[in-house]
């Protein structure tokens, strides 16, 4: 079935173009071409969608890209803004919702205080939107509340890397080493469903004669190409690279020439590690010593060895540290900076990478630059033409931001590129909260769960309909192009936080006329920072298809291979970890099963857009729960009857999928649905002291039939 498009746009949609699929970190390019005409009477068109030869993704494509542009051109775009009156939504004008915002906005800061306004933006953003909205938040609102939806995705292993590291990219290698690694370790990262078009990759090292391991409570489809998977319990990631780690020394695998020429921190480490008691530490993470010795000795022993992490080992309370104790294994085997060796954060959005450098965090400023840091303050302030003392400082994370709305501390709300009334933890104390605002805005392609609360919705453009860059997981800048015009009244997202600013009276810091006149500003913005996107412009990202960062000038060609020589930090050293953490290990007689979650192939995030691809809906038509038929049975669960799981926090309702592929202790559930379906309902709060990360993926639940049993 091929939706219908909506009639203002069928006359330009003949011949579509070149474009970046919308959905994940890998950024496939691809062809979209309408191929029949509509048949007589019928509104109805058939589209081709291709993939185009290019770096990263070589011309593949999934089954969410391929049908990404249903629902672009799907009847249920929102074609005009829409205004909260007498309780309902109705119809606006652009003229009347930007005075009402500006008016509603500035009312509120004179109440209330500059802080009363958050912003929440996110990971799908272009580079030019993020680095706007920070602007916007900063200097256009001056609120020093604005966080993004990349804090539940990529903060752990970001805030990881710039520690150990002094930089992150989430990929410290190219795509194309991977064929070269002879082991690769792959934590917590369910590559074959979540970035699919990768999976050729790994395929080819294997056929090289690489050994892969996989760690993940569950025997993914990932796990099927495994040659070792460890199936760990959810939360213990820190302390089996801890083993590993104790088995490579112990087995004489360092690399000593590396850890004393690059790095700090070694014999701390070593020290931390030598009392460790080896089966009962293994037997915490539910997995024989055994195969954890093999695992080790096969990444400590291999000639070039990678690792790579996702968000099984990062949404967690210490996911920061799992990150970091993986990076010891990297450090101390000196698999750096390398052909074939590496680490990787395989990084969630289709812009995760980008969107997490240019200013949408809470505590940051263009070019991964520190809004605490007062040079970086006065330098971004002269690109701005602001007075630094003016830049507000630094906010709280997104769930934190959530709880200053609960407690009414915030009271309006803008939110660009998110849907958090779903993807939260905790989504009771979020929709509660979201409820008791005195105004709140969404711009969307769709009305989503978080946009039909809204005062006002702003219908924004897809991404077949506007311009700006992406930088994908390997951290490559690419240039989206525009094909097709905007339907009905919907505004490019710059184009809509521009009009508020000028509404608002900064209109002098808000005069862009087009994605690229921003774009120019970032690269000033970035410029000496550490994501330098200096050196990169349209016109060579026309000519050259994607450059990596960091680029500091035109006549360079960007790093894709980092660290080859020293790190990023000021002594040019790495540092090891040597403060051990606990793991998660909270399950008690009443709540007896862990809850873990994630990603399904067809769906993406709260499946705001793929709900509404005819094709990937098809696939999944409703949420389910996992579990173990051992599980099952001790709970009288029967397969494909409907559950409820409950927590401390609250409970939600799926259906049961009984699958020998998990272990006994968890549960897994998609986080891909709302309402009374959403996982977020039972979901835990408590967030990573180091980096705000909430521990999405452990709480303790328990689980019953909805049948009288
Ligand atoms: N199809 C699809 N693809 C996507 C997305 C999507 O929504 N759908 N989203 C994109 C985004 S934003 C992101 S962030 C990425 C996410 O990509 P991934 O992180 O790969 O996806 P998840 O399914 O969340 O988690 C990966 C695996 O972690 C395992 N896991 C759970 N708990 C633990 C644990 O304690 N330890 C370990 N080692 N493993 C654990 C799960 O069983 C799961 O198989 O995917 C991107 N790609
Ligand atoms: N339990 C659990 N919860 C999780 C996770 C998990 O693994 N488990 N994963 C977390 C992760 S990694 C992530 S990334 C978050 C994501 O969670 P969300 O931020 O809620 O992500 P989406 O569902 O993609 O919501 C994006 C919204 O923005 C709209 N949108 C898409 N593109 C654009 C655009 O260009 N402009 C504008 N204005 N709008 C746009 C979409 O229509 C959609 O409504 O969820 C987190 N929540
Ligand atoms: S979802 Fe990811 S892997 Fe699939 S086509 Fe899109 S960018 Fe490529
Ligand atoms: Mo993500």
């Amino acid at each position: 079935m091929t939706p219908s498009i909506n009639a203002e746009k069928t006359a330009s949609m003949l011949q579509v173009q070149e474009t970046q699929c919308p959905y994940c970190s890998v950024q496939c390019k691809m062809k979209v071409s309408e191929v029949a005409a509509p048949v007589t009477g019928e509104r109805r068109a058939e589209y081709v969608v291709e993939g185009v030869p290019n770096n990263a993704s070589q011309g593949r494509l999934c089954v969410k890209g391929m049908n990404a542009h249903q629902h672009a051109l799907s009847k249920e775009r929102l074609l005009h803004p829409l205004i909260r009156r007498n309780g309902e939504l109705v119809t606006s004008s652009w003229h009347e919702v930007i005075q009402f915002i500006s008016e509603r906005f500035s009312h509120l800061q004179e109440s209330y205080g500059a802080d009363t306004l958050g912003v929440y933006g996110g990971g799908s953003l272009t580079n030019e939107t993020a680095y706007l909205l920070g602007k916007f938040a900063r200097v256009g609102l001056g609120t020093r509340y604005i966080d993004y939806n990349g804090r539940f995705c990529m903060s752990a292993a970001a805030s990881a890397g710039s520690k150990v590291f002094g930089m992150d990219r989430g990929l410290t290698f190219r795509l194309s080493d991977i064929p070269l690694a002879r082991c690769i370790v792959l934590a917590g990262t369910n590559i074959a469903e979540c970035q699919p078009t990768l999976l050729p990759y790994f395929n080819e090292a294997k056929e090289n004669g690489a050994f892969i391991i996989v760690i993940d409570p569950r025997k993914t489809a990932t796990a099927g190409i495994a040659d070792l998977h460890l199936q760990i319990k959810p939360g213990m990631d820190a302390l089996l690279a801890d083993i590993m780690m104790k088995l490579i020394i112990d087995a004489g695998a360092v690399d000593h020439q590396f850890i004393g020429d690059r790095t700090h921190g070694f014999e701390q480490l070593q020290q931390e590690l030598a009392e460790m008691d080896l089966v009962e530490a293994a037997a915490k993470c539910g997995i024989e010593l055994e195969q954890i010795r093999q695992a080790a000795l096969a990444y400590g022993e291999a000639d070039t060895a990678m690792v790579m992490t996702a968000r099984g080992v990062e949404q967690q309370t210490d996911g920061h540290m799992a990150v970091r104790h993986f990076l010891n294994l990297v450090l101390a085997t000196g698999n750096i900076g390398k052909p074939g060796c590496g680490y990787g954060a395989i990084t969630g959005q289709g812009n995760g990478q980008g969107g997490r450098e240019h200013g949408q965090k809470a505590d940051q400023l263009p070019g991964y630059r520190s809004i605490e840091n007062e040079q970086d303050r006065a330098y971004v302030a002269s690109v701005w033409g602001v007075d630094p003392a003016s830049l507000p400082g630094k906010g709280v994370s997104a769930y934190e931001m959530m709880e200053l709305v609960h407690d009414q501390k915030i009271r309006g709300l803008f939110v660009m590129g998110s849907n958090p009334v779903v993807s939260n933890p905790n989504v009771r104390l979020v929709e509660e909260g979201l409820r008791k605002l005195d105004f709140l805005v969404v711009a969307d392609m769709f009305l989503s769960d978080t946009a039909r609360m809204a005062d006002v919705v702003l219908p924004v453009t897809a991404y077949l309909e506007n311009e700006g860059t992406l930088t994908n997981l390997e951290g490559r800048v690419l240039l989206r192009e525009q094909g097709i015009p905007a339907p009905g009244e919907a505004l490019h997202d710059w184009d809509i936080l521009c009009r508020i600013a000028v509404e608002m009276g900064k209109a002098s810091y808000f005069q862009f006329q087009s994605a690229e006149e921003i774009f120019n500003e970032l690269r000033e913005a970035s410029r000496g920072g550490v994501a330098d996107y200096y050196g990169i412009t349209y016109e060579r990202l026309r000519l050259e298809k994607g450059i990596y960062w960091p680029c500091p000038s035109v006549e360079t060609t960007g790093e894709g291979l980092v660290f080859a020589e020293r790190f990023a930090h000021v002594d040019g050293r790495a540092s090891f970890t040597a403060e051990t953490s606990p793991g998660w290990n909270e399950v008690s007689r009443e709540f007896p099963l862990i809850l873990t979650n994630g990603r399904v192939l067809p769906h993406y995030l709260t499946g705001v857009q793929t709900h509404r691809s005819p094709t990937l809906e098809a696939r999944e038509l409703e949420n389910f729960v996992e579990l173990h038929p051992t599980t099952a049975s001790r709970h009288r669960i029967r397969d494909g009857e409907w559950v409820e799981v409950q927590s401390v926090y609250g409970s939600f309702t799926v259906r049961s999928r009984v699958k020998e592929h998990i272990r006994e202790d968890t549960l897994f559930v998609p986080m891909h649905w709302g309402g009374i379906q959403n996982v977020n309902r039972a979901t835990r709060p408590e967030l990573d002291p180091y980096c705000r990360m909430p521990g999405f993926k452990t709480a303790a639940v328990t689980i019953r039939p909805l049948r009288l049993v």
